[in-house]
C-alpha cells in the first residue's frame, strides 16, 4: 500500500501571479517583504505587485512577449528578481534561471536548449551573459539589466525602462491554464546525463506553496517573523521555498547576494532573523565557525535544512551551541520542490529524518524490480502529488525512465519510512553529485574530460568531505598508455577542468588514476562499484 499524507489543504487552481496578488493576504499592502541585506533597499507588497505589472506590460509592449516565451535569469540573489519573475508570469512567460557562476558555454547550452528569448543579468555578469546570448542567438537588445547599476553604453535596457510607455497600448494580463502552462523551466540532470529542463506549471508551484504553508506557515507571523534569503533564487529551493514563504506569510526576507558567514551573522543580529532555509554547509558554519560567537543569534527560532544530506551530529552541534532546532526537508527540482518536511516542533524527535509527506502526496518504496517493499525497508522512493512535474522539456524519450506506467515519479533516491510515516534518505541511486546542495552532473564533467587527448576513459563520482560537510566531485581517470600517471598530471587535469566549468563542478575531490573504469556488458559506467570501493578504502 502506498504511504499517503495525513494532511490535506485546499489548493486553488490559479496561476502564480493570481495566487500572490489577487487572493487577499493577512498582511497589509504597505508591508515590507524584501530588503537588500547590503544596501537596505526594500520593497513593499504593493510595490512588488505594481512594478511586476509594469514590467509585464513592458515585456508585451517592447518585446511583443507571448505566452510560453522564456526569459532567462543569470544573476545572484537580488530583490528585483521576484518583481521580474512575477511580471513575466503576468505576461504569460516562463522563467529559466541559471547559476551566475556558469561559464559562457554552460550558460549558452541552457539558453539554447530552453529557447530563451531574452536574458536578465546584472552589470558584473554582463560579459558572460552577452557572450552566451550571442552564442544562443539572442539579440543584444534583449539582454536586460537589473540591480543598482545601469549600462553606460546604452546597449542594454534596465528593467525599469521596460515599460508600456504608450498610453494607447496598455496590454492586459495573459490568460493562463494553470495546470498546463509553464511557470518555470529549471535545469536538473534528473537520474542521468546532462541537465534537462524541468517543466513546472503554475499549478505545480501554487500547489507546493499551499502544501508547505500547511506546515511552516502555521508557525509564522507577518509582523514579527523575518528570514535570511541566502538560498539562491536560481535554484528551486530558493526560487520556490524562500520566495513562497515570504509572499504567502508576509515574513520579510533579508536578501543576501552571496553567502558569507560573518555577513549572515551580522544580518541575523541586525534584523532579528527568526527562521532560515539553508543547505547543510550553512548548518555546518552555524554549528562550528568561530565567528558565530561574536553575534547575537537568540532571535532565531528554527532552521530548515535541505538539498543534501545532513548529519545528526551537526544538528546536535547547532543545538548545543545556539539552542536552535534544525529540522529537515526533502525535495527535488522535479517536485517544485518540497515533498517532505519535519514539523518545527518535532525536529528533535525523529533525528535524521527528512519528515513526513506534504498534503496530497503519496509515496512508494520499491526494490530494483519496481516491487513495493514493506514499511521500514529501504528502496527507491517513488512519488505522486500535485507538485510533481510532467516531464522534461523536449525530452519525451525520457518519460519511461522517469515515470512508471501508472504515473509514479522515480526520484532516484533511496530511503525508507518508519511506521509513523517519517522518511529517512539513506542513499542515491542516480548519477547526481550534490556539492553544497548544487547539482553536479558527472556525465557533463566526463564529456569535458574526454576532450583531453591524454585521457582514454573517465568516471566522475561524488566523495564525502567531512570538513565541508558535502560531496565533492572526484575523477577516476584512465590515461593513454604512453602517458605517465604523475601528481603534476593530476593537478593539470584539475586546473584544466576548473577553467572550463563553474566552481561547484571543480574536481575538489581530486583525480585518481586507474587502469580501467568498471562497466556493464552494455558499456554503461558502473559508478556504484567505484563508490563502494571508495567507501571501503576511505570509510566514506
Ligand atoms: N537529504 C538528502 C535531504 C535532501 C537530499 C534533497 O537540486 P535538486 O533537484 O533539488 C533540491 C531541493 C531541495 C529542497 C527542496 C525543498 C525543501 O524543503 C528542502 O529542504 C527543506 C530542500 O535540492 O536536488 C534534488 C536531490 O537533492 C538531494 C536528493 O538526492 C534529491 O534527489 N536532497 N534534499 N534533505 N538528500
Amino acid at each position: 500500500m502506498p504511504i499517503t499524507s495525513e494532511w490535506t489543504v485546499d489548493i486553488p487552481v490559479v496561476d502564480i501571479w493570481t495566487m500572490y496578488f489577487a487572493i487577499p493576504k493577512e498582511y497589509p499592502p504597505d508591508h515590507v517583504l524584501l530588503t537588500d541585506g547590503d544596501t537596505n533597499r526594500s520593497y513593499t507588497y504593493n510595490h512588488i505587485k505594481e512594478a511586476s505589472v509594469q514590467f509585464g506590460k513592458g515585456l508585451k509592449h517592447m518585446f511583443d512577449w507571448k505566452k510560453g516565451d522564456v526569459l532567462g535569469f543569470f544573476t545572484p540573489n537580488c530583490i528585483d528578481t521576484p518583481i521580474l519573475t512575477y511580471g513575466l508570469h503576468w505576461a504569460g512567460g516562463v522563467a529559466s534561471p541559471a547559476n551566475p557562476t556558469y561559464t559562457v558555454d554552460e550558460l549558452a547550452r541552457q539558453l539554447t536548449d530552453s529557447k530563451t528569448t531574452a536574458l536578465v543579468t546584472q552589470k558584473p555578469f554582463l560579459k558572460t551573459a552577452v557572450d552566451a546570448a550571442q552564442k544562443a542567438g539572442i539579440p543584444l537588445d534583449r539582454v536586460i539589466l537589473m540591480g543598482d547599476e545601469k549600462d553606460e553604453s546604452g546597449q542594454h535596457k534596465h528593467w525599469k525602462d521596460v515599460t508600456a510607455k504608450s498610453a494607447w497600448f496598455q496590454p492586459k494580463k495573459t490568460a493562463l491554464d494553470p495546470k498546463k502552462d509553464l511557470a518555470y523551466l529549471v535545469y536538473s540532470s534528473g537520474t542521468t546525463g546532462l541537465p534537462k529542463g524541468v517543466m513546472l506549471t503554475h499549478y505545480n508551484i501554487v500547489a507546493n506553496a499551499y502544501q508547505t504553508s500547511r506546515i511552516d506557515a502555521k508557525t509564522l507571523n507577518w509582523d514579527s517573523d523575518r528570514h535570511l534569503g541566502v538560498l539562491p533564487f536560481f535554484h528551486i529551493y530558493g526560487l520556490s521555498v524562500s520566495l513562497n514563504v515570504t509572499m504567502f506569510t508576509g515574513s520579510r526576507m533579508i536578501v543576501l547576494p552571496k553567502f558569507d558567514i560573518e555577513k549572515a551573522c551580522q544580518l541575523i543580529e541586525k534584523h532579528s532573523i527568526t527562521f532560515m532555509y539553508v543547505p547543510p554547509p550553512i548548518v555546518l558554519a552555524l554549528g562550528k565557525h568561530p565567528v558565530v560567537d561574536k553575534y547575537d543569534m537568540t532571535s532565531v527560532r528554527w532552521i530548515n535544512s535541505g538539498a543534501a544530506p545532513l548529519g545528526v551530529d551537526l544538528v546536535e552541534a547547532v543545538w548545543k551551541r545556539l539552542s536552535i532546532g534544525v529540522k529537515q526537508g526533502y525535495g527535488l527540482s522535479e517536485t517544485s520542490p518540497v515533498t517532505h518536511t519535519q514539523l518545527t516542533e518535532e525536529w528533535w524527535k525523529f533525528q535524521g529524518s527528512v519528515g513526513r509527506l506534504l498534503p496530497h502526496m503519496e509515496a512508494k518504496i520499491v526494490d530494483l524490480d519496481g516491487k513495493e517493499l514493506p514499511r521500514g525497508d529501504a528502496g527507491e522512493i517513488l512519488l505522486k502529488g500535485p507538485n510533481v512535474f510532467h516531464g522534461y522539456w523536449n525530452r519525451p524519450d525520457l518519460n519511461d525512465e522517469t515515470f512508471t506506467d501508472d504515473g509514479w515519479y522515480k526520484t532516484g533516491d533511496v530511503g525508507y519510512a518508519c511506521k509513523r510515516g517519517h522518511f529517512y534518505i539513506t542513499d542515491r541511486m542516480k548519477e547526481l553529485i550534490k556539492y553544497k546542495g548544487f547539482q553536479v552532473p558527472p556525465a557533463e564533467l566526463e564529456a569535458k574530460l574526454l576532450g583531453r587527448e591524454d585521457i582514454n576513459d573517465v568516471c566522475v563520482i561524488g566523495v564525502w568531505n567531512n570538513d565541508q560537510h558535502t560531496e565533492v566531485p572526484r575523477a577516476y581517470v584512465v590515461v593513454r598508455p604512453d602517458v605517465q600517471e604523475t601528481d603534476e598530471l593530476a593537478q593539470d587535469i584539475i586546473n584544466w577542468l576548473g577553467e572550463r566549468v563553474g566552481p561547484p563542478k571543480r574536481l575538489r575531490g581530486g583525480v585518481r588514476f586507474v587502469k580501467e573504469i568498471p562497466k556493464s556488458q552494455s558499456g554503461k559506467i558502473l559508478r556504484r562499484v567505484l563508490k563502494d570501493q571508495v567507501k571501503r578504502e576511505e570509510g566514506d
